[in-house]
């Protein structure tokens, strides 16, 4: 098959502005899905609400459009009575950090064997250009035009709070990698988490000074760097994959087997 059996190209052009990076990570993703086998019979995507939240519309597999902030408890739901399924999870910033930010936590903590594609882009795009959990401190924003006030979310201390976990930051100018960290994200056994920092030129870049989205992209190419073989944390700025140790096989919590005992207060 090829790769672009896995888009619904008969639907292009997308709704996403020109030089979104959006696309740049469901170009990658497809050509991970190709590579992997993953067809609709043994593949879901999960999607939120956000610019990026249409990738399952354009991509020929079955999708589940959530709520804003539910696709993790959606996601986890699938795998629990279908577990022979891949499920996967694309998700925007705002979704995954903010109004989602409380599944995360518990997604992690669970460990249910999923994959999230994390498109950060720093920034509520579909609504605007509002600071999200993701913004850099002092960017300005349409929500706060003289730089936004707080730091943003640690995503990676939060994904690694979880020992068994993976964690990968990557960015649409990284091609390669980022196709490395969602391959290597698909076959973990456990919860996967890919952070890609990606341009919203429309809602962000112009804002905060960039001329183009080739700008913009460009600028990954200058700020990010690859993290020394076998780190095992990633400072700001650097691309690379953290792993925690392989989960043992997933134990479905079902609550106490059996009845429960009469006490005499049933
Ligand atoms: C319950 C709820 N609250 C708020 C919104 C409005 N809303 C839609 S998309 C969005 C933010 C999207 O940001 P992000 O998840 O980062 O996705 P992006 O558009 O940047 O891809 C918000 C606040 C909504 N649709 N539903
Ligand atoms: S608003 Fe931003 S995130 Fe949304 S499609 Fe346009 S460039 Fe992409
Ligand atoms: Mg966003």
């Amino acid at each position: 098959m090829a790769v672009k059996d896995k888009l619904k190209t008969d639907l292009f052009p997308t709704i996403w502005c020109p030089g979104c990076g959006i696309g740049l990570i469901m170009q990658q993703l497809a050509t991970v899905m190709d590579d992997l086998g993953l067809d609709k019979l043994n593949t879901v995507l999960i999607t939120g609400i956000g610019c990026t939240g249409r990738m399952g519309a354009y991509m020929n597999f079955e999708s589940v459009y959530t709520l804003h902030g539910r696709t993790l408890p959606v996601a986890e739901a699938i795998k629990m009575v279908r577990p022979e399924l891949n499920v996967i999870v694309v998700s925007g910033d705002g979704d995954t950090a903010s109004i989602g930010g409380n599944h995360l936590l518990h997604s992690i903590r669970r460990n249910p064997n999923i994959t999230v594609i994390c498109n950060n882009n720093e920034i509520y795009g579909l609504t605007g250009g509002q600071t999200g959990p993701t913004t850099p401190q002092g960017t300005n924003t349409i929500s706060s035009p003289a730089g936004a006030t707080y730091s943003p979310i640690n995503l990676q201390g939060l994904v690694n709070t979880n020992p068994n976990s993976y964690y990968a930051k990557t960015t649409v100018y990284h091609q390669g990698p980022m196709r490395k960290a969602i391959k290597e994200a698909i076959e973990w056994p456990g919860f996967a988490f890919v952070d890609v920092a990606s341009q919203c030129i429309e809602n962000n870049g112009r804002r905060i000074g960039f001329s183009s989205a080739n700008d913009m992209l460009q600028s990954y190419r200058t700020e990010y760097k690859a993290a020394p073989p076998g780190s095992t944390h990633l400072e700001p700025h650097q691309t690379g994959i953290v792993k925690g140790q392989v989960p043992a096989a997933a134990v479905p919590d079902t609550g106490p087997a059996g009845a429960a005992p009469d006490n005499g207060k049933n």
